[in-house]
């Protein structure tokens, strides 16, 4: 008996261990260490010092427009006590007499026309909003990402991550975020890859940072300064990018309560959390010396 359970012990560890990649689990980050001193020098960043979004640095939707099972609101985001708020919250009565439509109001920043950037690194210091159904990412993007050419070298966005599993408590699953790229447009010919989930510390109550080294060769990822993972799929963008700081609640249409990707379900009820905050301390960039 005692031999059978130490043999079940071992293909219990045996399979726990492969579980990670079987399964695709999220994984703790174990890579090289982003060594940022020596290799790069800061060429744009914004620490959200001010009492409101800087202007020169992004730009803000001036309309209230539909996003997935939501709407973006310039509203909705504001800087407060060092850092960018994008707040999510359900209006009953929407937010003006023309935008009256119930539902979930949340924001979008990005840098498109006023700061692009090729190649070097890209880091943001945030924690994220904590609600089910909700998804935050530091992401970018250009142009090109729509022209259908079966390559990524015309441009392909670049997500930094992606936080979609906060309801997950199965293996600690909400403590990941996600980490990909896409190109060639949105249609059937789209294309992209992933290096999957990798693990956080906390990161819906403390801040954690999440980078993109970005070379001729290679996109490398980091949680915190240790290295994901690598991505070269389509061939490596060769042109400028912006940067976007979005939120985004499950659901199409305006209309939220869809499980989109694994978010779960939004609700209003019980007030979990609301308003829910993606709060970013700082976006800093830099190129390779
Ligand atoms: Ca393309
Ligand atoms: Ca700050």
């Amino acid at each position: 008996m005692q031999k059978l359970i130490s043999i079940f012990g071992a293909v219990v560890f045996f399979f726990a261990s492969l579980a990670p990649n079987l399964w695709h689990l999220p994984k703790t980050p174990s890579g090289q260490a982003l060594d940022l001193e020596n290799r790069f020098e800061l060429t744009w960043s914004d620490e959200f010092d001010g009492d409101a979004l800087d202007q020169s640095k992004w730009i803000d939707p001036w309309w209230v427009y539909e996003r997935k099972g939501g709407y973006w609101d310039k509203d909705m985001v504001r800087v407060q006590d060092g850092n960018l708020i994008i707040s999510t919250e359900y209006k009953e009565n929407g937010v003006s007499e023309e935008h009256s439509k119930p539902g979930y109001y949340t924001g979008v920043v990005e840098t498109r026309g006023k700061f692009e950037q090729c190649y070097g690194y890209f880091e943001v210091r945030c924690i994220l909003p904590a609600a089910t159904g909700m998804w935050s990412a530091f992401w970018m993007m250009n142009e090109g990402v729509y022209n259908v050419d079966g390559f990524g070298d015309d441009g392909t966005e670049v997500d930094v991550f992606e936080s979609m599993k906060y309801q997950d408590h199965w293996w600690k699953a909400g403590d990941a975020v996600v980490t990909g790229i896409h190109y060639d447009g949105y249609g059937p010919e789209s294309k992209g890859d992933s290096i999957g989930y990798y693990y956080a510390n906390n990161p819906y109550e403390e801040y954690n940072t999440y980078g993109v080294e970005w070379t001729p060769e290679e996109y490398i990822f980091y949680i915190n300064g240790v290295e994901t993972g690598r991505i070269t799929a389509g061939g490596v963008c060769d042109n400028p990018e912006y940067l976007i700081l979005s939120c985004e609640v499950a659901g199409e249409n305006g209309v939220a309560n869809a499980d989109r990707h694994g978010t779960g379900r939004i609700t209003k009820t019980p007030a979990e959390n609301w308003p829910a905050e993606f709060i970013v301390d700082y976006v800093r960039v830099y190129q390779h010396k």
